[in-house]
């Protein structure tokens, strides 16, 4: 029914998220080390460890855990999902995408390092990603996952990074951008779900299928994270206008309210947060097959996205 799977207080979600994320950052911190050449890896590291909320490596490791496996056995599906969404944001910032110079409140990896080494700083994490999920000694000697998993693993990850998944949403986007007129809702679901929701999937994903979940399972947590993944971003657009109406207020300045296509400006506040709304309860109806006590991390990561304020 539709009260089995509601918030439960008596799990400390905070805390979970915070030694998760410590285990997480130990592993990138010892994963990139300062070898020659020297330059290369610190712009690596300098992303990498720049303080992301580590939501993709903590689904990972929180699917692996549902399915059935150790925390130890997500580490490099974990890593290699941080890596990809690191590499996406550095080229994303690049002047020839975004162009941005601040990022997580720092200069960009083009700012402090140059373009030439953000890109190819892009480049390495993309292939080391693949590289630890890959080698089969990344995972503990004494609970090395089966060889098919890992294969399985590999050619899931590709799929979502490649032309078909985060590159198509992000060439889309381009292509959606500075048209006088706006851009048409099924078009912006589709920017979202692979620029945003792919790698979210991804991630969930690859833990269900490391931590040694059946078919059905990896299914329903595929589509879990599906709805979380569209969800992060509808959110995303509701906190882009609330935020700017609360900045208009202050201010009464025109331009403060970004000229881009969000869910509030085509369907209405009242109805995107209602879309949230149906989202988030989509997303929990998937554990409900679940132990309600092994699932606890995953509804809460899904509350956490649906009312986080920033
Ligand atoms: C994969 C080869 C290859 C190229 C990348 C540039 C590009 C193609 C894709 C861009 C993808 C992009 C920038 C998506 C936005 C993702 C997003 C929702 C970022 C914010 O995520 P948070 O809030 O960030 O988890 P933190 O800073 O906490 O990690």
């Amino acid at each position: 029914g539709k009260e089995t799977v509601k918030t439960m207080p008596e799990f400390d979600f905070k805390g979970y998220m915070l030694s998760k994320a410590a285990a997480v950052n130990r592993a990138l911190d010892l994963a990139v080390p300062l070898d020659e050449p020297r330059r290369i890896h610190e712009a690596m590291r300098y992303s990498l460890l720049a303080g992301g909320k580590r939501v993709r490596p903590i689904l990972c490791i929180a699917a692996c855990e549902l399915a059935g496996g150790p925390e130890a056995l997500a580490i490099p599906p974990a890593l290699a999902v941080e890596m990809i969404h690191t590499m996406s944001l550095i080229h994303d910032d690049l002047p020839c995408m975004d162009d941005d110079d601040l990022r997580r409140g720092q200069p960009t990896c083009h700012r402090a390092f140059g373009e030439p080494l953000a890109v190819l700083a892009g480049d390495a994490l993309l292939s080391l990603a693949f590289r630890i999920l890959s080698d089969p000694k990344s995972y503990p000697s004494d609970l090395s996952p089966p060889p098919s998993r890992i294969l399985r693993s590999i050619s899931e990850l590709a799929r979502y990074v490649g032309s078909e998944g985060l590159v198509a949403g992000q060439v889309v986007d381009i292509e959606s951008t500075g048209l006088s007129e706006s851009v048409p809702i099924d078009r912006l679901e589709y920017i979202h779900l692979h620029k945003t929701a792919v790698l979210l999937e991804a991630s969930v994903v690859l833990g269900a299928i490391i931590g040694g979940g059946s078919d059905p399972q990896v299914e329903r947590l595929r589509r879990y994270a599906r709805c979380i993944g569209l969800l992060f971003q509808v959110v995303d657009d509701i906190l882009d206008v609330t935020k700017s109406s609360q900045e208009l207020g202050k201010t009464a300045g025109k331009d403060l309210v970004s000229d881009k296509t969000t869910y509030p400006k085509l369907i209405g506040l009242e109805k995107s947060r209602e879309f949230a709304e149906e989202l988030n309860h989509e997303a929990k109806q998937q554990l409900e097959e679940f132990d309600r006590e092994k699932a606890a991390p995953l509804v809460h990561l899904a509350n956490y996205i649906a009312y986080r304020q920033k």
